[in-house]
């Protein structure tokens, strides 16, 4: 009998473990195929709530298994490489926050879900990329608000809402590989597709685009569109789940720059390992954890 392949392994162990596993829009597209949900981090967390699975092996970076730690505390969260973290969530810390926090005591603190759990757990409210104009409005317009970590998606806000916001200096690395000059180099070439970008990107490049969205917002919008081509300004591994789900359209990545080494960390192999040895584990301090839940909580009663 000829060795089992890697997916076999992998769903095999599955069923042993009685495992759920999810995969990021910006995870390899072996990872996202053998996976039994792909999506954003929040939308898989709430899949993962959902299920009756013991165990979730997220393939995504470190925040993304926290936050699933966070929704489902009772259930094991393993992530296939510990080392798969998100560089903008590790541009603020804990002692940062609570100084900044000294200096702006009236400031409403609105985090990005890429952040760590203990930033969430020191945040007022917490936001995704596809929710993040719709959080700030719901903050009284005499009210300050210090945004964190990411001054990019931040500063889209606060143009969308025409509205000061105080902005922490992170950024995405990978989103900020895809510059203006690459973008208008690419659409040069490719004149008739339209240009859509995550609001990561730098406020140069937002500017270009024809909508701008989260991972699911684009999917829905190529979904939705009759155009038939598109070129996508964010993590590439967001193209396989396009290119899956829209096979006459045609997608070109505004630059290959735009890969971002942390989500290509895991693979399938990792994937058998994690699921053979029950490693890597996330989790998160109970205290953390409970005041995380209600930033994040705070978040779903208005969305
Ligand atoms: O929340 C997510 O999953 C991230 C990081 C991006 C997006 O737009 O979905
Ligand atoms: Fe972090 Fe950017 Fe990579 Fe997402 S694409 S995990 S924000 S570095």
């Amino acid at each position: 009998m000829p060795n089992p392949s890697l997916e076999e392994r992998i769903l095999t162990l599955k069923k042993e473990r009685n495992a759920v596993i999810l995969a990021h829009n910006y995870q390899r597209g072996d990872v996202q195929d053998i996976a039994d949900f792909a999506g954003d981090s929040l939308g898989l967390s709430r899949q993962a709530a959902e299920t009756d699975a013991e165990v979730i092996l997220f393939c995504g970076v470190h925040f993304m298994a926290e936050t699933a730690a966070i929704i489902c505390p009772d259930k094991t969260v393993l992530i296939p490489d510990e080392h798969a973290g998100c560089p903008m969530a590790n541009m603020i810390s804990a002692r940062e926050l609570a100084e900044a926090k000294r200096e702006h005591p009236d400031a409403v603190v609105v985090c990005y879900i890429n952040s760590t759990a203990a930033i969430k757990a020191q945040s007022d409210i917490c936001c995704t990329s596809a929710n993040a104009v719709q959080v700030v409005a719901t903050v009284p317009t005499d009210r300050e608000v210090l945004f964190v970590p990411d001054q990019s998606l931040g500063g889209y806000v606060a143009n969308q809402l025409g509205r000061e916001l105080i902005l922490w200096p992170g950024y995405c690395p990978t989103h900020h590989r895809i510059t203006r000059e690459l973008v208008l180099q690419t659409k040069a070439q490719h004149p008739d597709a339209l240009f859509i970008c995550h609001p990561e990107c730098r406020t140069e490049v937002v500017e270009l685009a024809d909508e701008v969205a989260s991972t699911s917002g684009m999917l829905r919008f190529c979904r939705e569109s009759s155009h038939p081509k598109f070129i996508v300004g964010t993590e590439i591994g967001l193209l396989h789940q396009l290119r899956r789900q829209n096979p006459g359209k045609t997608f070109i990545e505004a630059t290959m720059l735009g890969d971002c080494p942390n989500m290509k960390l895991n693979t399938l192999e990792k994937m058998v390992w994690a699921l053979e040895d029950m490693v890597y584990e996330v989790t998160v301090p109970e205290d953390v954890a409970a005041a995380a839940r209600g930033c994040i909580d705070r978040m779903l009663e208005i969305v």
